[in-house]
Formats: structure tokens, C-alpha cells, sequence
């Protein structure tokens, strides 16, 4: 065979390759909507980010174009152009074509196998409409195009330089993706999460869609891990002034973990494994858990800080934790429901006698930081015993089922759970619209009156005083924390439906919080929604039009004239009746809810955080910013 034809061979290969990943977008990328949308500029990044990491690169520049493509630009060594020995074409080619073949070269770093991540940017190209790639390398800028994965000519030289990198610029394909709107805060979040994970990286972006209201922000953080702790405390009163550091490297495995207490009630330990956030936790951060427990009551043995023999829970210490655990391996194994779970078995022993080491040195040497860090976990142990007895007390109660359903609720007539929903109604007149207005064969109401607790600033036996709350436990049926059970669940889908205001947009926080804290697989198994009520009514004659944004508002009007409209605009929910509540909110073949999701726990927790806060200031900010736009509450 010539040259000729092998060259033709491996092309069709390739493009077969890429045609396999074009029929089913979702094995390579998880899914077709915003989510996986957003993972193609992750896919990209994390090429970036790998190159910083063998420490080529100091800077990523990320920005969305105003046709709605996304740039990124780094400074790395730039991806070799060079012939490829087995596909005899330019190694940039074969890394934008080839499935996997990204970063296999000469790296030894550490690349991700499983999972979403590291799936190679040769999918990104598949499921563009086109890419361009401009290397900057040897003194020369290179460029070549791609349509729908195919290369539209070879590798060509476009100019000189002095500088190195690569600029990535992508377009998702409109065929494959449900939406090609990228969302600005979703990538602010996981771009600032990645600076802050790998510290001393500078990395920016910005929005160039609007070029009257262009976005722009940048991260870098030369203490790493260490900010992001101080960033998610930084509406939290502090118990020490510095987060505790502790960094290790055995064996081409790399630790780092950041730990400071606050005086919250509840505990905000996040796990990452090369750089992705392991939701599910593993073997990192049970050997962190197992030597905090260890060390802690060690030291209340050692100092008879105690008059009890009861040992601490693991909760106890944790009560009121910041922490960071930060892991880099180079076979990653994750393994659970998500693939978000860490599985090499050689990790708990590496964190846990690190953990161990320094957190026992850091107390010895802290006397007085540590007193206050072990009264408060002891403490959280005496309250925690006081609300396992109001547990049972609540159990007890449960146990005579439908006769202690909250008197409030208006519950439905269908017994089976898959088939019936609970909405949570802000308010006792919207409370009393949607009991008109529902169907009562599968959907119950429940409505509350005003503020519910802040969970966030309460111990449990307090949590567990409250009748909003306990109405909201009984009616759901699955208990709470620890003993909570799903499968007990009265209801699959949970609506929370709040007026579109600030307060509500605080209430419904509120109750997130509450679900995110004590209710955790009710968020995970996505039994939990938001209403999404009309702002506006616009009516013409005897035709009653909904709007549910600003933009919704002038599309309507643009189709049905502006004149002769009476506009009306909704402050709460108590202003619709019960058949337009129905209509617009209720209806499941009419209506949209949003479902509420795990997807970036950190992201949700510093909301919690700056909304839960003792600090008013960031607080309104957030409120104000996001009072609108209730699709930012995407947790
Ligand atoms: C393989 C080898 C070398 C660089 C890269 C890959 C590389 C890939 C990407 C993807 C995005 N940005 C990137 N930057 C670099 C360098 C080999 C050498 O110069 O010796």
C-alpha cells in the first residue's frame, strides 16, 4: 500500500471515530443540554490546565464570543504541529481528530481516565459546528479549521511570533445541543473553583455576547486551597485567623488539605480529585474524616477535657468545618452513581496519617484555638444526643402516620409517592389560590407562613422546635439527617413555589438550605423543584397572554402589537386566582419547573453562605443581583 492510501485509511478512520461520537454526544460528554454544553469549555480547559501543570503555563483566557462561540487562549508550549509517526499528519490534527489521543504524547501527568472530564478534545471538535486552533510555537503561529470535526485544509503557517500556546475557539454544533446559551455565572464558578485549585494560575473571563454589557472577571490565587477556604468563610465568623494547611507528595501522589472552623452549625468539607469535585466523596475523605475523629478525641483524652466517656462523632468535630481536600494521582479510579467518588484504595492511609500528623501538631502547638475547637465540638455532642431524643419523639409521633399529617397540608388523594407532588406554598392566601386551583387527585399543598428557620445558624434540637419545619418533616415523611429515608417519601417531586420577589427569593433559600442540610438524597434523587409563576399578565381583548421574563414580555408584545394591552405585573402569587394559578404554574402540561440539582454543591454552598451569613452586605448584593433571575439558583 502507498503512503497515499494509508494516509486515506487513517482519515476515514478518524472521521468514523468522530461520527460515532456525533451519534451519541451523550457517552462522551453526559448529556445534550446546558450541562454538557458547558463541559465542552471544561474539556478544552482542562487540556490548559494539564499544561500548567507540567508547569508550561501560567494563563488561561476564556471568553464567549459575541456569535456565541467560546475562545481559549493559554500560554503553554503550545500542542506540536510536527508530523505524527503513525498517522502521517501533524500531531495537531491527530489531537483535534483522533478520540483520546490528547495529552498522550509525552506527558506523564496527570490525566483523567474515567469520567467526563479527559475525554479529549477531539470530542469538542466532533460536536462543533467548527473549530479553529491557532498554535504559537518555534517562533511561528499555526492555524488550521475544522467543520463538524473535519479538517478543512492541512496544518498551515499564518505568521510569526514570539510567544508560545494554543488558542482553542469552538462552536457547538446547533444540531447536536437542545441550547447553544452558555451561561456567564456557571462558568465564572467552575473557573474560579479551578483557580483556586490550582494556586499561582491566572485565569479569565469574559462575555463578549452584549457588547453594551460586556462581562469581564479574573482569578488567581497564589495561596490556593488556602482562599478558597477563606472565600467560602468569608461570610462566617472565623475560630482561628489563618486556615490550617497541609500539603504531602508520595510516590507521584499529591495531597493538599485546608481546614478552618467557624461557628456555624454545619460543616462544608468539599473533596476534589485532580481537579474534579467529588461529590460522592471516597477514599480521600474517609481517611480525612477517620483522623480528625481520632485526633480530636485523642486530645480531649490527653487534657481531660471531658468528664464523659462517650467518644465524639465524626459530626461533632465537623460541626462548624471549612475544608478542602485536594488530591493529584495519575490513575485516578472513580467509581459511584455519578462516577464522582474516589476509589484508590491507597489513598485513606496517605490522608489520614498526613491529616493525623499535622492536625495533632497544629493542636499541641495552638492551645488556646484548640480549647475553643474541641468545646465546640463537645458541645455539638451534648446537643446532639438532646435532639437524638427529639428524634425519637418526632418518630414516635410519625408512627401514627396520616392522623399527624400537619393540619396545614391539604394533602392528595393518590397513595402511591412516584405519582403525587407537594408544593410548598409561600403564604396563607397563595396557600389558599392553589388549593383551589389544584388537581387533588395527585397534587397536595402545603402552605408556610413567612421566614422559616435559618437552618444554617441552628443546632438540630432548636431546628426541631419549630412548626414550620416540623410541619415540613411530617409531610414529607422521610425524617431527617441521619435517619433520613427516601423511600419513605410521601411525594417525588417537591415544588417549592414562592412569590418572584426578593423575599421570596430569600424563603425559597431558606428552604433549599434546609433540603441541602438535612434533606441531602431528597435534592440528590431530583424530587425537588421551583415553581416557576408568570411576572406578567398581558391581556388584548379577551386573550390572556403569560410572561415569564422580561424578554418573554417583549416577544409577546412584538407578535400581538403593544397597543390596546393592559399589562399587569405580578408582585405575588396571591394576586392570581386560583384558574390562572393552575393555568400558568400548576398544570404539569402547561407549566415549567425547575428541577434542583447536586451538580456543584461548592457553588450552593457559598450562595448559602453569602445568604446565610452574619455579614449583611454581601448578603443584599447577592440578594439584589439575583433577585431577578431565578435560574441562578441553580444548585
Ligand atoms: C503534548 C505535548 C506538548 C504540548 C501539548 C501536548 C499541549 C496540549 C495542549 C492543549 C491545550 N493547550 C495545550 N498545550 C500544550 C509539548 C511537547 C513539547 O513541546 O515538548
Amino acid at each position: 500500500m502507498s503512503d497515499r492510501n494509508d494516509y486515506d485509511a487513517t482519515h476515514i478512520q478518524v472521521l468514523e471515530g468522530l461520527e460515532a461520537v456525533r451519534k451519541r454526544p451523550s457517552m462522551y460528554i453526559g448529556s445534550t443540554d446546558s450541562r454538557g454544553l458547558h463541559h465542552l469549555v471544561y474539556e478544552v480547559v482542562d487540556n490548559s490546565i494539564d499544561e500548567a501543570l507540567a508547569g508550561f503555563c501560567d494563563s488561561i483566557d476564556v471568553s464567549i464570543n459575541e456569535d456565541g462561540s467560546v475562545t481559549v487562549t493559554d500560554s503553554g508550549r503550545g500542542i506540536p504541529i510536527d508530523p505524527h509517526p503513525k498517522y502521517k499528519k501533524s500531531a495537531l490534527e491527530v489531537v483535534m481528530t483522533v478520540l483520546h489521543a490528547g495529552g498522550k504524547f509525552d506527558k506523564n501527568t496527570y490525566k483523567v481516565s474515567g469520567g467526563l472530564h479527559g475525554v479529549g478534545v477531539s470530542v469538542v471538535n466532533a460536536l462543533s459546528e467548527w473549530v479553529e486552533v491557532e498554535v504559537r510555537r518555534g517562533g511561528q503561529i499555526y492555524f488550521q479549521r475544522y467543520n463538524r470535526g473535519a479538517p478543512e485544509s492541512e496544518v498551515v503557517q499564518v505568521g510569526g511570533t514570539d510567544g508560545t500556546g494554543t488558542r482553542t475557539t469552538f462552536k457547538p454544533d446547533g444540531d447536536i445541543f437542545e441550547t447553544l446559551d452558555f451561561d456567564y455565572d456557571t462558568l465564572v464558578t467552575r473557573l474560579r473553583e479551578l483557580a483556586f485549585l490550582n494556586k499561582g494560575l491566572r485565569i479569565a473571563i469574559s462575555d463578549n455576547r452584549d457588547e453594551e454589557d460586556i462581562h469581564k472577571d479574573e482569578f488567581h490565587y497564589e495561596g490556593g486551597i488556602v482562599s478558597f477556604v477563606e472565600h467560602l468563610n468569608s461570610s462566617r465568623n472565623a475560630l482561628h485567623e489563618k486556615p490550617i494547611y497541609f500539603e504531602r507528595e508520595k510516590e507521584s501522589t499529591e495531597v493538599e488539605i485546608a481546614i478552618q472552623y467557624t461557628d456555624s452549625y454545619s460543616e462544608h468539607v468539599y473533596s476534589f480529585a485532580n481537579n474534579i469535585n467529588t461529590h460522592e466523596g471516597g477514599t480521600h475523605l474517609a481517611g480525612f474524616k477517620a483522623a480528625l475523629t481520632r485526633v480530636a478525641n485523642d486530645y480531649i483524652k490527653k487534657n481531660n477535657l471531658s468528664k464523659d466517656d462517650a467518644k465524639l462523632s465524626g459530626e461533632d468535630i465537623r460541626e462548624g468545618l471549612t475544608a478542602i481536600i485536594s488530591v493529584r494521582l495519575t490513575e485516578p479510579q472513580f467509581e459511584g452513581q455519578t462516577k464522582t467518588k474516589l476509589g484508590n484504595s491507597e489513598l485513606k492511609g496517605i490522608v489520614e496519617s498526613m491529616v493525623a500528623e499535622g492536625l495533632a501538631e497544629f493542636l499541641e502547638e495552638n492551645p488556646k484555638v484548640a480549647a475553643i475547637i474541641l468545646q465546640k465540638a463537645l458541645d455539638a455532642k451534648r446537643a446532639r444526643e438532646a435532639a437524638k431524643k427529639a428524634r425519637e419523639l418526632t418518630r414516635r409521633k410519625s408512627a401514627l402516620e396520616v392522623s399527624t399529617l400537619p393540619g396545614k397540608l391539604a394533602d392528595c388523594s393518590e397513595k402511591d409517592p412516584s405519582m403525587c407532588e407537594v408544593y410548598l406554598v409561600e403564604g396563607d392566601s397563595a396557600g389558599g389560590s392553589a388549593k383551589m386551583g389544584r388537581n387533588r387527585r395527585f397534587q397536595a399543598i402545603l402552605p408556610f407562613r413567612g421566614k422559616i428557620l435559618n437552618v444554617e445558624k441552628s443546632r438540630l434540637s432548636k431546628i426541631l422546635k419549630n412548626n414550620e419545619i416540623l410541619s415540613l418533616i411530617t409531610a414529607m415523611g422521610t425524617s431527617i439527617g441521619e435517619d433520613y429515608d427516601i423511600e419513605k417519601a410521601r411525594y417525588h417531586k417537591v415544588i417549592i413555589m414562592t412569590d418572584a420577589d426578593v423575599d421570596g427569593a430569600h424563603i425559597r433559600t431558606l428552604m433549599l438550605t434546609f433540603f441541602f442540610r438535612y434533606m441531602t438524597p431528597l435534592i440528590e434523587a431530583g424530587y425537588v423543584y421551583i415553581a416557576q409563576p408568570p411576572l406578567y399578565s398581558l391581556k388584548k381583548g379577551k386573550k390572556q397572554h403569560f410572561a415569564y421574563s422580561d424578554q418573554e414580555k417583549a416577544k409577546i408584545l412584538e407578535e400581538i402589537g403593544d397597543k390596546g394591552v393592559s399589562i399587569q405585573r405580578y408582585k405575588g402569587l396571591g394576586e392570581m386566582n386560583p384558574d390562572q394559578l393552575w393555568e400558568t404554574t400548576m398544570n404539569p402540561e402547561t407549566r415549567t419547573i425547575l428541577q434542583v440539582t447536586m451538580e456543584d454543591a461548592v457553588a450552593a454552598d457559598e450562595m448559602f453562605s453569602i445568604l446565610m451569613g452574619d455579614d449583611v452586605s454581601p448578603r443584599k448584593k447577592f440578594i439584589q443581583d439575583h433577585a431577578k433571575d431565578v435560574t441562578n439558583l441553580d444548585i
